[in-house]
């Protein structure tokens, strides 16, 4: 394990999964499970960030443990924990936050969107949320974190702060680089591809739900929007809708683009979506109904998540303690 190169991520534990989010983060991070030393976190604390309901909030983080180890998370192999269990986050955090400044948090995408559709709660979380991903990332001194696009800025930023603490002080940081995939990477709205599919979305019937039953997942292809012509080709540019069902396909049926453009050749989008529905549908249901037997053992939910804050706070207890001794924190 020692050899093995490290590697973290994490998913909010708010609403449901989409299959953006499996494509883009569960199914590379299943991929790479083997060959590095994986740390995943349910990052309660970044949810909390837009109010959450206490009750929901606590069930969503059962849930997501259960779904991740549904969906192959061996957590004999990767250490699986939830944030708020390793204080050693908000306490980087904190002296992190002395290495970032306001005008690079606001410029954030994420941040200005957010903001935007959360107008009446723009609270200092919402915009402090780059710094605690980053101390996410730093205290075990991750060297990859897969990702979806959209944490590709949240990503430059963490490397910029470990790269100022290593300048200010010695080298403390591992300085992190960002995986990601070639397909999966960002998957669209079934109703608007030229947007990122989200588990808040206003319309539910854009984002299919790793939760959603068989019919309601044909029901959301069938009615998948596509584009003007007949192919069936990849080109984003010209043909987004298409090419996004495409994407979803590879990644559902782990054939590439290419196999899946041949097999469809010559075939109509009637055909094609129903295909994609099918295929995406099959995935889902052992998945489901695994979470749904993992889900009702909360004794074993209880020692993962116990097993794995108590591995998780050892490693970042060690960063931080580096952090503290050369910050120049009095220690006893
Ligand atoms: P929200 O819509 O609530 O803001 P989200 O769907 O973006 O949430 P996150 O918890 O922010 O979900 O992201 C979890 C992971 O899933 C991240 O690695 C993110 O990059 C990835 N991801 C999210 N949406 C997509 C998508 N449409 N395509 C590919 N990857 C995605
Ligand atoms: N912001 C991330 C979730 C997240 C994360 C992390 C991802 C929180 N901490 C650390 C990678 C590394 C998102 O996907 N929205």
């Amino acid at each position: 394990m020692d050899d093995k190169k490290t590697l973290y991520s994490a998913i909010q534990p708010t609403n449901n999964l989409t299959i953006g989010n499996y494509a883009g983060a569960i199914s590379n991070w299943l991929k790479l499970q083997n060959d590095y030393n994986c740390y995943f976190a349910i990052a309660n604390m970044h949810a909390i960030t837009v109010r959450q309901n206490p009750a929901e909030l606590r069930q969503k983080t059962l849930s997501m443990l259960a779904l991740y180890i549904a969906c192959g998370i061996d957590p004999a192999k990767c250490c699986l924990y939830v944030q708020s269990h390793v204080p050693a986050h908000a306490e980087l955090c904190w002296v992190l936050n002395t290495f970032t400044y306001v005008g690079e948090m606001e410029r954030m995408t994420q941040f200005k969107d957010k903001s935007a559709r959360h107008a009446e709660n723009v609270n200092m979380g919402l915009m402090d949320y780059p710094v605690l991903m980053a101390a996410d990332i730093l205290l075990y001194q991750a060297q990859f974190v897969p990702v979806g696009e959209d944490q590709r800025q949240h990503l430059e930023i963490a490397r910029d702060i470990a790269q100022r603490f290593n300048n200010v002080y010695s080298p403390t940081f591992t300085v992190p680089e960002g995986l990601f995939l070639k397909v999966g990477a960002k998957i669209n709205d079934l109703q608007e591809p030229s947007k990122k599919m989200s588990k808040s979305a206003e319309n539910p019937n854009g984002s299919v739900f790793l939760s959603d039953d068989r019919d309601t997942v044909i029901r959301k292809f069938k009615r998948a929007v596509t584009d003007s012509g007949s192919e069936i080709i990849y080109d984003p540019e010209r043909k987004p809708g298409v090419s996004n069902l495409l994407s979803i396909y590879s990644v559902f049926s782990g054939k590439t683009v290419e196999e899946a453009e041949r097999e469809f050749a010559g075939r109509g989008y009637g055909e094609f979506k129903l295909a994609v529905g099918e295929t995406v549908a099959d995935k889902l249901a052992p998945i489901q109904s695994e979470q749904a037997k993992i889900l009702a053992d909360k004794d074993y939910l209880n020692k993962v998540m116990q097993d794995g804050a108590e591995r998780a706070a050892r490693a970042a207890g060690r960063t931080l303690f580096k952090v503290y001794k050369k910050i120049g924190f009095y220690q006893i």
